[in-house]
């Protein structure tokens, strides 16, 4: 893999070489096997001005992919005890179960079992909504336990034209709700209600906020005001579980809409949000599909990189986001008992899109590349045609396999009308047919 990545970084500076770097490369070049350089030029790498911008702005964190330090992933199909896994059935008998843990034990925390009650509220319907080709719905999500309470709101568009249950999209809002906002008044890329509609799809939003604003209070406010009880431990749940919870919650009432496919659901959420989905995702199987848009560390990214956004950076920054006991695999990452390709493997069988931004180096483009390039041996037990180059596909060009999807966009972190065709394109064929 070290050598693969050399080659990358020379031909990334080649893109604008000057003469007297040309006859160095060269005979740089003459070391690599013929093959390399075709194959290479046609994957994707970090625009070199970039890498030179962040790592100048800021030179404390790494951009270099010759820094990437040489690192062994957690071997995603042998079990703590006993044999190696061979087959879907023992995957999901024993290993899930058991990286599932690992994952509330070290990174997002486990969900209290505090009981609670839930009442959905539709609090307005308009059948006449974007310009006829949809059906509005406000829904009021009420949880409450022991006189506290919380309401998530859940804004639907489903398509008028429908005869029955259609597949949908619901993101997670981690931005101000005029990024999504329902009335349509302002529209915005980030949640194309109208072009998710037009291709047969609901369209379903929730502000992350409701369910756990995003701020360090000592777990006071939020959900976590209303269900946790007694001390908090290295594994109570922070942030991002509150979050997906929340996405499930969201579930729960899709499930009993009948202009909805249950089966066919997927959870989206771009950044701190995608982090979340990949999540929820991964603790609720009833989503049919995940997508991760530009997650990065925390997400999609593989920690052990430590390239852009790190575990000990993201933890200072954000100390509400995770459990406590992540904490301790900042600078430390090698010892952790999971990295981030087993999380997007607890998604199979089901579908799963992860989203990069070529600008985005922060968010690890090529770590969350090979993340679920490394998760693909789970996929493989479910569909043993599940396959894709280890190499990065080049910008602006989506690649698929069986239920795994990537595409590194142009520009900078955001969640874009582009991606989301790309990602409509994937789900239109793993969720519609
Ligand atoms: C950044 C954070 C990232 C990412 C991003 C976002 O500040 O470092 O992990 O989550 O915010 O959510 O936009």
């Amino acid at each position: 893999m070290e050598t693969y990545q050399r080659v990358k970084d020379n031909i990334m500076i080649l893109t604008k070489p000057s003469a007297s770097f040309i006859i160095g490369m060269a005979s740089v070049l003459a070391t690599i096997p013929a093959f390399s350089f075709s194959q290479t030029v046609q994957g994707w790498i970090a625009p070199a001005e970039v890498v030179e911008k962040l790592s100048k702005s800021q030179p404390q964190y790494n951009y270099y992919e010759e820094k990437v330090p040489v690192y062994t992933l957690p071997d995603l199909l042998l079990p703590a005890e006993g044999k190696r896994i061979v087959n879907a059935e023992a995957w999901n008998l024993t290993r899930r179960q058991e990286i599932l843990e690992l994952f509330r034990e070290n990174v997002y925390g486990r969900v209290p079992e505090t009981p609670y009650n839930m009442i959905f509220r539709i609090s307005g319907i308009d059948n006449n909504a974007l310009e006829g080709a949809a059906t509005r719905k406000e829904v009021d999500i009420e949880i409450s336990s022991e006189g506290l309470s919380l309401t998530i709101r859940l804004n639907l568009f489903v398509p008028n034209d429908a005869t029955e249950g259609v597949p949908a999209f619901l993101l997670i809002n981690n931005r101000g709700t005029e990024q999504a906002d329902p009335s349509r008044k302002i529209k915005n890329e980030f949640w194309p209600a109208e072009e998710i509609i037009s291709r047969g799809y609901a369209a379903a939003v929730f502000q992350n906020s409701d369910v756990d604003p995003d701020n360090f209070d000592d777990f006071r406010n939020g959900i976590h005001g209303i269900l946790d009880r007694g001390e908090r431990k290295g594994d109570s749940w922070g942030t991002i579980a509150a979050w997906a919870w929340g996405a499930s919650r969201c579930m729960d009432y899709l499930v009993t809409d009948s202009d909805i496919d249950p089966a066919r659901v997927a959870v989206i959420g771009h950044s701190r949000g995608g982090k979340t989905a990949l999540w929820a995702a991964a603790e609720d199987q009833r989503f049919a599909m995940a997508v991760s848009n530009e997650s990065g560390c925390g997400g999609a990214a593989l920690a052990r990189r430590k390239f852009g956004e790190t575990v000990e950076v993201i933890n200072k920054a954000f100390p509400h986001w995770f459990c406590r006991n992540y904490i301790q695999w900042g600078n430390n990452e090698d010892s952790m008992p999971v990295d981030m390709h087993m999380l997007l493997a607890l998604i199979a069988p089901r579908a799963v899109y992860v989203t990069s931004a070529s600008e985005d180096l922060w968010a690890d483009p090529r770590g969350s590349y090979l993340s679920l390039y490394h998760s693909l041996p789970v996929f493989r037990l479910f569909d043993s045609n599940t396959e894709l180059d280890k190499r990065m596909p080049p910008l602006n060009t989506p690649v698929s396999s069986g239920n795994t999807a990537y595409h590194v966009r142009d520009g900078v972190h955001n969640l874009l009308l582009k991606d989301w065709n790309w990602i409509m394109d994937f789900a239109d064929r793993v969720l519609k047919q």
